[in-house]
């Protein structure tokens, strides 16, 4: 690529609309894509910034039968969620679009039939599993079976996700069609294939030999043994009644498969943005870069590629700056499991602090590792980075200026050492920055851009305007001025990483939206240009909100447990003559105390209608005696006497156990007097 590309076009992967987005695709996909597309408009670089639904596949048909909703349903209601969490984090997309769209029908659909027309497919016939009940041919998440390789009976046709094999639908053992039940048979049916094996020496030059210092050693990696095991050739259409019908002859009922569409979804939406598409995906001279996290890089460094290499007009991508996963509080990110941080729920219980939740996520950028999201890590740099070092250096900038001069903006005098260091450091901050963001590294890149704050809270301590003030008040116009002149650039640096401050800065400085070639220079506010108000960039977050968060996923793991918890299986038959040995009566607790050096154990006395006796029971971790005392309960009065602790117990309290191990009383639903049989 040439070093001076003309144009960008920047894409973030096509979120499927099953689901609501959470801190996972924020932080992997959308919030680096979005930085990297506000850095190079504030260069003055041509850039449109594509996304938009990806609206096909199974992932859309089995969300949507799940809730009892048409596909068209579920991609329409997931649609407008995804769109507003993104407008609401201030994701500046230029375009974002939909895969269900008649524009994009007609895009991958033309794209296809040029493939196919050129001889550029395989046609092949082969046997598929299909569900005679639903007369249906099933894709692999439709079949469940016993995996061969670890004996789980719920891996899916694809992949076994006990033991992370990947499998073929015909590897399962016993499989079933998840639509109906029914045990799938095999039946004949026609598709297209991409023969990426003949693709394989060009992609081996392009990438292995092309790209191998500039893009990241994951993606590098990853796609160079993909290449090294040989390629196969790849289906491109699907038996399915949902997605982009295949247009040629012969078809009737297939759809192409949704990792052929998804990623024409990039040109249908650039398409939709402008007339002037073209030259976005054609012209040598565009800088193509997509943003994906590391499960989508195979289709978007082999297959998308090869289709664009095979369909010969596009250009192909420079870079694909794909992240590792984000977990949440040591666990995985699952939607199933909805161990997640959702975006929509975020904002309702952080109303305005999009920022805070884009600065966390940047600072602990999952770019060459997997990383953790913990609550406690929000809090503390929200706390120890954001409003101790920006946001009071801010402040101190602007109050003082408020103070002494009115709002004016004072004149430097003549310049210290000091001062010129720290205004050299100033002027060389944008390409320290701008360096590490277009090598695709945010997270040093917003490192340097705190440490510039940094710089002027130090400035600001050493200096001690408000002591000097009384002795040296010509000293102190200096130092409010180059303090000024630090803020007015981090106006414009911070304005891709934290575009609601930076534009609530602004207002505050009285400063109209500045070029980053601007920043860095010492006279970016003029002596005499009158600031605004001081407001409170950032405040604290208390340790009551974050906890609320983490009680919040301690429920969801509750709630999880109970779900998936497995319940005994029966024990061996007996007769009616063993049950009705045990001798069960109503009671009632007439007194409870702990039993002096034990944490389970509590001593009862109980009131049997026969006679007030003694009970030792195992359930002091679950109920204060205190709680008890008065409540009914049923006891088995016929159990030999024993000896627990010193104490003679007789009988035992009957309890319920629940998933968690939780205990409760098997109590009569309404009262019953003491000695009352149960049977
Ligand atoms: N929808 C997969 C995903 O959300 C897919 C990306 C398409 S990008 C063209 O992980
Ligand atoms: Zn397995």
């Amino acid at each position: 690529m040439t070093h001076n590309p003309k144009r960008y076009t920047v894409t973030a992967a096509l979120p499927y609309a099953n689901g609501p987005v959470h801190i996972g695709h924020l932080a992997g996909v959308y919030l680096p894509a979005d930085i990297y597309a506000r850095y190079l408009r504030l260069q003055n670089r041509d850039v449109k910034f594509i996304c938009g639904s990806d609206e096909h596949g199974v992932p859309i048909t089995i969300r949507a039968k799940k809730e009892g909703i048409t596909p068209q349903q579920a991609v329409d209601k997931y649609h407008e969620l995804i769109r507003d969490s993104f407008r609401d984090f201030n994701i500046s997309f230029d375009v974002y679009d939909r895969t269900s769209s008649k524009i994009h029908a007609e895009t991958a659909g033309d794209f296809f039939k040029k493939l196919h027309a050129e001889g550029k497919f395989i046609e092949q016939t082969t046997q598929q599993y299909y569900d005679e009940k639903a007369q249906q041919f099933l894709a692999d998440r439709y079949i469940v079976g016993t995996c061969p390789k670890c004996g789980n009976e719920n891996a899916y046709g694809d992949q076994c996700e006990a033991c992370g094999t990947s499998l073929n639908a015909t590897d399962l053992i016993n499989p079933k069609s998840t639509l109906s039940g029914a045990v799938p048979v095999m039946r004949e049916t026609k598709h297209w294939y991409l023969p990426l094996n003949e693709y394989e020496p060009w992609l081996r030059e392009w990438i292995v030999e092309g790209h191998k210092s500039d893009w990241k050693s994951n993606v590098y990696g990853q796609c160079k043994s993909w290449i090294d095991q040989g390629l196969q050739p790849r289906a491109v259409t699907r038996d399915l009644d949902w997605g982009v019908p295949v247009p040629v002859e012969g078809a009737e009922g297939k759809v192409l498969y949704v990792w052929f569409d998804a990623p024409i979804g990039y040109i249908s939406a650039t398409k939709a943005l402008t007339d002037d598409w073209e030259k976005y995906w054609k012209d040598e001279e565009t800088k193509l870069v997509h943003f994906i996290g590391k499960d989508n890089i195979v289709f978007h460094c082999i297959i998308f590629p090869s289709m664009l290499k095979a369909h010969g007009d596009y250009i192909l991508p420079d870079n694909v700056p794909a992240n590792e996963f984000l977990n949440l509080e040591g666990e995985k990110i699952s939607t199933s499991r909805n161990w997640a941080v959702w975006l929509h729920e975020y904002l309702q219980d952080f109303e305005g602090k999009a920022d805070v939740l884009r600065y966390v996520l940047c600072a602990n950028a999952p770019e060459t590792k997997d990383n953790d999201f913990t609550w406690k890590d929000y809090q503390a740099r929200n706390n120890s980075e954001l409003l101790s070092i920006l946001g009071n250096f801010i402040n101190r900038a602007v109050v003082l200026t408020q103070k002494y001069y009115e709002g004016d903006v004072p004149a430097r005098g003549e310049l210290t050492d000091y001062d010129k260091t720290v205004l050299a450091d100033l002027e060389g901050m944008p390409l320290v920055i701008s360096t590490y963001i277009e090598r695709y590294r945010f997270r040093d890149a917003l490192s340097e851009l705190m440490n510039l704050a940094r710089l002027g809270n130090k400035y600001l301590a050493d200096t001690e305007p408000w002591k000097l003030i009384k002795t040296d008040a010509e000293r102190v116009k200096t130092i409010m001025n180059i303090a000024l002149q630090i803020s007015a650039s981090l106006s414009i640096l911070m304005e891709p990483f934290l575009p609601a401050s930076a534009t609530k800065l602004r207002t505050m400085l009285n400063m109209p939206q500045g070029q980053w070639a601007d920043a860095g220079a010492a006279d970016l506010l003029q002596p005499g240009h009158t600031i605004g108000k001081p407001e409170l960039l950032f405040e604290k977050v208390e340790d009551a909100a974050v906890e609320a968060q983490v009680q919040k996923l301690l429920d969801t793991k509750k709630a999880n447990e109970m779900a998936n918890a497995v319940v005994e299986p029966a024990k061996e038959d007996i007769t009616f003559e063993d049950f009705t040995k045990l001798d069960i009566r109503v009671g009632t607790i007439l007194e409870a105390e702990k039993v002096a050096k034990t944490k389970k154990l509590l001593k009862l006395k109980v009131d049997t209608g026969i006679d007030q006796r003694t009970v030792v029971s195992g359930i002091a971790e679950f109920f204060k005696p205190e709680d008890i005392v008065g409540q009914q309960v049923s006891i088995l009065v016929n159990l030999a006497p024993r000896e627990i602790k010193g104490i003679t117990s007789q009988g035992m309290i009957l309890m319920a156990e629940n998933a968690d191990g939780s205990l409760a009383f098997v109590q009569p639903s309404k009262e019953i007097r003491n000695g009352g049989t149960v049977s």
